[in-house]
């Protein structure tokens, strides 16, 4: 544990935006704390500094994270009705269905195939995009409001979990063949590692997640939620809402998840990640 006053030097100066190596060497030379207390400090203090982010917020009435209104069985937007087949609220978690049309799904997927690619992960120490064994589907990004679709299904998007397009990622479709999967990961960046700086800089934290299925498949390719012992299905048309923070705003641990391995058929989703501000990068 940390003296009172180098706990709030830590949450200053990590709030200042210094670097995880000055402020742990500042800790364990200067302070006198053995690294292995210095860096459970530092890990923790991003916990605090969401708090005291989102406290304002909070207090003024604004929302601080995408979420869906889920005290009917269905949703009207524009001129269709989408249904809500599943609710939890810790993690916030809602499975709807007729979100996109047959063809909605079968133009993305076109749209996809002509520039398509290998999936990339962020590495977490530079921040960096690069291929890996655990996520070994193909993908295709598009820039938001590329075109009238992807315009149209970013406004839809939007109503449903009431937060701006600009706080969104540009689309991304992923293609997963046999055998292809995403092992567990959190969507959410994680502020304690170096390169999630990068990111955070440019529209903050990723607060939701809609993941949307585009294709049926025989089996296999659902996406789980190991600490919930929950998986959803792939439905075409039919999408799964997460917040990948808290109702607090801080990262949520239980939104821990995976891509299973499609053991027959062909799975497409459309993935759309929130920001928690304007994202200049997509
Ligand atoms: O393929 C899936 O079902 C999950 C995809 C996923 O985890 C993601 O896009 O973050």
């Amino acid at each position: 544990m940390l003296s009172k006053e180098w706990n709030e030097w830590l949450i200053i100066n990590a709030a200042r935006g210094c670097s995880r190596e000055n402020l742990l060497s500042d800790l364990t030379i200067k302070g006198g704390y053995a690294l292995d207390v210095a860096e459970k400090a530092f890990e923790g203090v991003w916990d605090d500094l969401a708090r005291c982010t989102n406290i304002s917020k909070i207090i003024k009435g604004e929302s601080i994270r995408p979420d869906i209104e889920s005290t009917h069985n269905s949703l009207k937007v524009d001129d269709r009705f989408i249904s809500i087949l599943m609710t939890c609220e810790k993690p916030r978690i809602v499975f709807l269905d007729n979100v996109l049309t047959e063809t909605e799904c079968d133009e993305l997927i076109a749209l996809a195939e002509e520039r398509i690619q290998r999936s990339q992960v962020v590495d977490a120490s530079s921040g960096n995009s690069t291929p890996h064994g655990a996520r070994t589907s193909h993908g295709a990004f598009f820039k938001r409001q590329e075109s009238d679709l992807i315009t149209a299904i970013e406004k839809r998007l939007a109503q449903i979990t009431h937060w701006p397009i600009e706080y969104g990622e540009g689309l991304q479709v992923m293609r997963y063949e046999i055998g292809e999967e995403y092992k567990t990961h959190y969507d959410w960046f994680d502020p304690s590692k170096t390169g999630s700086s990068k990111h955070l800089s440019q529209g903050g934290q990723r607060v939701g997640t809609v993941i949307m299925y585009l294709s049926d498949v025989e089996q296999g390719g659902g996406t789980r939620f190991p600490h919930l012992g929950l998986e959803v299905r792939p439905k075409k048309g039919a999408a799964v809402f997460f917040a990948n923070v808290t109702e607090n705003g801080i990262p949520d641990k239980q939104t821990w998840h995976a891509g299973a391995p499609v053991i027959s058929g062909v799975k497409y989703i459309a993935t759309k990640w929130m920001r928690e501000s304007t994202n200049q990068s997509s």
